[in-house]
């Protein structure tokens, strides 16, 4: 098939776009390295030597002799949008390029704005750009978890059916995101909705867990290739966090009781789930969701698991429970479905199968890289930061916030 992988120079993105290439499929990426520049605002680097885009897909073809088309710009400028995909004519189009930090958008009011914009505005873009030139193409488009939030009831995939009143409707499973950066996400998912509804576009919502691990078959081929691992208070996800916490024999920083229950998938499932989805296209005027994720634990199951995990290397791991910055339940009922992909074929890797060893193993390797003043929580829910009135210029689209080098320097 011929895929467009919109974020492939991100996480998620890169691991997909090379997973696809190698599986023969015609790939082409389109990103505006935005990611790249977060990173610089906040003064954070990914754990992993990541290399420029270009020496990635140089690298890559001279290891598989595939090549792979790339398109930098914005998804949020229609005109670049609209002639990238007008030049490569996707069947299939992955959509992974939006901000996805939850504590980014809870900055303050300029990163929230960002956050929403960027990412509604992006997703706007590519539902009219394929209703008006590739009315055929597959939208698979990625959601979150987080979109449900943590209900007191089970989790449905995307639509529950509901008794009432005596008649009985299929409509849309409530949503209770838990950030402004969640939020955009129900957002896109309304928006995705409607447009299949009213031009007969063919989408797959693809809601993702938390997702982990930096090594997939294609990114072990070469040092060059390596994947993101960020581990920072903002864009570090939580198992990256405790793990490289554990490496440099700082506490787990376990955000109030830990009982926070969510759903994690392994990197190499993410590809795969991409993938089935892309083989499986949507109906035409068919919304789908699906729940992608294959286990789910709460903070202190992850927090153990380190600890065992380090134990075995020899490390000693002390757990920390510090104030919850954010506005969530820290202990809740969490039963959430997500059988139609393994319906599919997925099958997936679990956390128990060493994954965390393997994890672990690449905090130790790297372990020289760490910046340690960079694990303590600075974002908070309820305390949005004043706004900054001497405006950073970013060569690229950015809410432009206070370096994290003058944060730490102010602190000194
Ligand atoms: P990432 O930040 O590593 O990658 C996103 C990529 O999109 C980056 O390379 C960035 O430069 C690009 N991008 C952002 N805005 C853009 C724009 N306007 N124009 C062009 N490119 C743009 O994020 P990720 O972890 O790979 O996540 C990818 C997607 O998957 C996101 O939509 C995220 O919400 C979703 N997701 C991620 C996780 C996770 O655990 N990482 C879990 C669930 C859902
Ligand atoms: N947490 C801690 N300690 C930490 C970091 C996080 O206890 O040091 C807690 C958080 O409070 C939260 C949970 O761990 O309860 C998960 O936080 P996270 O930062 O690992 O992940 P989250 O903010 O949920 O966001 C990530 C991705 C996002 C994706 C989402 C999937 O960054 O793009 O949408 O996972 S989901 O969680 O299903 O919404």
């Amino acid at each position: 098939m011929k895929i467009a992988v919109l974020g492939g120079d991100g996480y998620c993105g890169w691991a997909t776009a090379l997973y696809l290439s190698q599986k023969g499929h015609s790939v082409a990426i389109v990103d505006n390295y935005a990611r790249r520049w977060w990173d610089h605002e906040l003064g954070a680097l990914t754990l992993t030597p990541i290399r420029p885009l270009t020496d990635r897909l140089r690298v890559w073809q001279n290891l598989t002799g595939k090549t792979m088309e790339m398109f930098v710009g914005d998804v949020t400028d229609y005109d670049f949008l609209a002639s990238s995909l007008k030049s490569f004519e996707p069947e299939a189009i992955v959509h992974f390029a939006e901000q996805r930090s939850a504590p980014y958008s809870m900055i303050d009011r300029k990163h929230a704005v960002f956050t929403q914009v960027n990412n509604v505005v992006g997703t706007l873009n590519v539902l009219f750009a394929i209703r008006e030139f590739l009315p055929d193409c597959h939208l698979v488009k990625l959601g979150t978890m987080g979109e449900y939030g943590t209900p007191n009831i089970d989790i449905e995939e995307g639509y529950i059916t509901i008794d009432y009143n005596g008649r009985r409707d299929t409509v849309p499973f409530p949503k209770q995101p838990g950030s402004f950066y969640h939020l955009s996400k129900v957002h896109d998912s309304h928006n995705i909705m409607f447009a299949c509804k009213i031009w007969g576009i063919r989408a797959t919502d693809l809601n993702q867990g938390v997702v982990y691990g930096t090594m997939t078959e294609e990114s072990a081929l070469d040092e060059a290739l390596i994947n993101r691992f960020d581990y920072d208070d903002v864009f570090g996800t939580v198992l990256n966090r405790f793990c490289v916490q554990a490496v440099i024999g700082q506490p787990l920083t376990v955000y109030g009781k830990g009982g926070q229950t969510r759903g994690f998938l392994d990197i190499r499932d993410t590809v795969r789930c991409v993938e089935i989805a892309c083989h499986h296209p949507a109906n035409r005027g068919e919304c789908r969701v699906y729940n992608q994720f294959t286990e789910q634990f709460s903070i202190m199951d992850l927090a153990r698991l380190t600890e065992a995990a380090a134990k075995k290397m020899g490390l000693t791991v002390e757990i920390d429970h510090i104030p919850d910055p954010r506005v969530e339940a820290e202990q809740h009922y969490y039963n959430a479905k997500h059988s139609k992909l393994i319906d599919l074929g997925l099958q997936p890797h679990y956390l128990s199968d060493s994954l965390l060893d393997s994890l672990m193993n690449i905090a130790i390797k790297y372990r020289d890289r760490v910046d340690a003043s960079l694990m303590l929580p600075q974002v908070n829910w309820r305390e949005p930061k004043n706004e900054r009135r001497i405006q950073m210029s970013m060569p690229t689209r950015s809410a432009g916030a206070e370096p994290r080098a003058e944060v730490k320097a102010k602190r000194a």
